[in-house]
C-alpha cells in the first residue's frame, strides 16, 4: 500500500472519529439535561486563561525568531539601490509589526479580561461613526504613505543609467544564464532571434552570423540533422516520394516558415551595416560566472530565448523578469566585493548568486549562476583570459566549414 493511501486513510478515519466524538458529547449534554449553549463558567475561565497563555507564547516565539534570524533574514544589501529597497522594507515591516502586536495583543488580552461573568450583561451597540472614521482614515493615511514612498523609491531605482554605466546583457534560456560583456567599446552588438544558429545561441547580428543563418536555413546543418529549404523542396517535389497527408502538411509548413525566415534574413542582410560588426565581435560571452567590478554602475539588459524567466539576485535586491520578444533592464551598482562579504559573514565559501525566479520548466531549480564582485584589476585579469565572440564564432564556423564568404568577412572584422 502506498504511503499516500495510508495518509488519506488516516485523514478520513480521523475525521470520522472526530465527528463521532462530537455526537457523543452532544448526547452526554442531553442526558445531563443541559442545552448545548449552556457553557459552564469553569470552561469559560479555562478558555480565557488558555488564550492569554497562547498569546504570550506566540509573541515570545515571534520575538525569538526575529532575534535568531534577523527580523527579515535577508542580510546586508550589497548594492547601492539595495539600501533604498531595504529602507522601504524596514518602513513597511515597522508598520506591519506595530499593527500585528497591537491587534493580536488586544485580541488575546480582551478575551482574557472580558470573559463572561455571571450576572454581567455585555454592552450592546449597533453603529459608531467615530469608530468607522478611525478605522477608515488611519489605514488610508498609512497606505497612502507606503504607496507614495514606494513610488518614489521605484522611480529612483528604475531611472535611466548614467552614461558611464557598463552595459551587460543577461540572456536566459532553459536552463542557464549567459552574460554578455560589451568589450572595450562598451557597446553590445545588435541581435535578432532570426540569426539564431548552433554557434550563435544569442542571435547576435553581424555580417558573418547573418550569412551563416541564411546558409543554415537554405541548406540545413552539415550533419543533415536539420533539413534546409532546398532539400525540403526537393523531397516534396520529387514524384517518387510518397507521403501520408499529415507528414506532407508538416513538411509544407516547415518549408513555409523557412522561406519566410530566409526572405526576412536576406532583407536584414541587405540593410546590415557591416561597420557595426566590431561592436559585436569584441563582446565576451560567459555562462559560468557573472563577474562585476565593485562600485561601478551597470546597465543590465535582459533577454529570454524560450519562456519567461526572472533574474533574481537577492543579495543585490535585484529582480527583473526576462521575457521572450522584449528587452527588460535594471541598473545596479555593487558595493561589496565577494572577498569583503565573505569576511563580514564569516563564511569563506559564500557566493553571490543569480537565480531564476519563475518556474520555467522541469530543471528550473538548477538555473543559477555565481556572481563575483571584484576590483577593477581582478576583473581585468579575468577578462584577459577570455576569448571574444568574434574569435569563438570564427573557430566554430571554421570547424563547421561554412560557405567561403563567411570566414573571410569575419576575419576582416576580427582583424
Ligand atoms: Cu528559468
Amino acid at each position: 500500500m502506498s504511503f499516500k493511501l495510508v495518509v488519506l486513510l488516516v485523514i478520513v478515519l480521523g475525521t470520522l472519529a472526530i465527528a463521532q466524538l462530537i455526537r457523543l458529547y452532544e448526547h452526554s449534554y442531553k442526558l445531563r439535561g443541559r442545552r448545548e449553549e449552556d457553557i459552564p463558567n469553569r470552561d469559560n475561565k479555562l478558555n480565557a486563561n488558555a488564550l492569554l497563555v497562547f498569546g504570550i507564547a506566540l509573541f515570545a516565539f515571534f520575538i525569538w525568531l526575529m532575534a535568531k534570524y534577523g527580523y527579515t533574514s535577508r542580510g546586508e544589501a550589497a548594492s547601492l539601490h539595495g539600501e533604498n529597497v531595504d529602507w522601504l522594507f524596514d518602513i513597511n515591516f515597522i508598520i506591519i509589526f506595530a499593527v500585528f502586536f497591537l491587534t493580536n495583543g488586544v485580541l488575546f488580552w480582551f478575551s482574557f479580561k472580558y470573559v463572561r461573568k455571571p450576572g454581567v450583561k455585555a454592552f450592546f451597540f449597533t453603529h459608531s461613526n467615530k469608530l468607522e472614521l478611525i478605522w477608515t482614515v488611519i489605514p488610508a493615511i498609512v497606505l497612502a504613505f507606503i504607496i507614495i514612498m514606494g513610488l518614489k523609491s521605484w522611480n529612483d531605482i528604475m531611472a535611466p543609467s548614467e552614461n558611464q554605466a557598463i552595459n551587460v546583457e543577461i540572456f536566459s534560456e532553459q536552463y542557464k544564464w549567459t552574460a554578455r560583456y560589451p568589450g572595450s567599446d562598451n557597446k553590445l552588438g545588435g541581435f535578432d532571434y532570426k540569426a539564431t544558429t548552433g554557434n550563435n545561441p544569442l542571435a547576435i547580428i553581424t555580417t558573418a552570423t547573418l550569412d551563416t543563418a541564411i546558409k543554415y536555413m537554405e541548406f540545413g546543418t552539415d550533419d543533415g540533422s536539420v533539413l534546409g529549404m532546398s532539400l525540403l523542396e526537393e523531397k516534396l517535389n520529387n514524384p517518387k516520394n510518397m507521403f501520408i497527408p499529415k507528414d506532407r502538411l508538416k513538411m509544407e509548413k516547415e518549408l513555409d516558415s523557412k522561406s519566410r525566415l530566409v526572405r526576412l534574413l536576406h532583407q536584414m542582410r541587405a540593410r546590415h551595416d557591416s561597420n557595426k560588426d566590431v561592436n559585436a565581435y569584441d563582446d565576451v560571452l560567459e555562462t559560468d560566472t557573472l563577474h562585476l567590478i565593485v562600485d561601478r554602475d551597470y546597465e543590465f539588459t535582459f533577454r529570454a530565448k524560450d519562456v519567461i524567466h526572472s533574474a533574481y539576485m537577492p543579495h543585490f535586491r535585484l529582480q527583473m523578469n526576462t521575457v521572450p520578444g522584449m528587452v527588460t533592464r535594471f541598473k545596479m551598482r555593487p558595493t561589496i566585493t565577494t572577498e569583503e562579504i565573505r569576511k563580514r559573514r564569516n563564511n569563506p565559501t559564500f557566493n553571490y548568486i543569480i537565480l531564476c525566479n519563475k518556474v520555467c520548466g522541469s530543471a528550473h531549480y538548477k538555473m543559477k549562476m555565481i556572481v563575483v564582485v571584484e576590483t577593477q584589476a581582478q576583473f581585468d585579469k579575468w577578462m584577459s583570459t577570455k576569448k571574444n565572440f568574434g574569435t569563438t564564432f570564427l573557430t566554430k564556423a571554421e570547424a563547421a566549414a561554412p560557405a567561403e564568404g563567411v570566414v573571410s568577412d569575419l576575419q576582416v572584422a576580427v582583424n
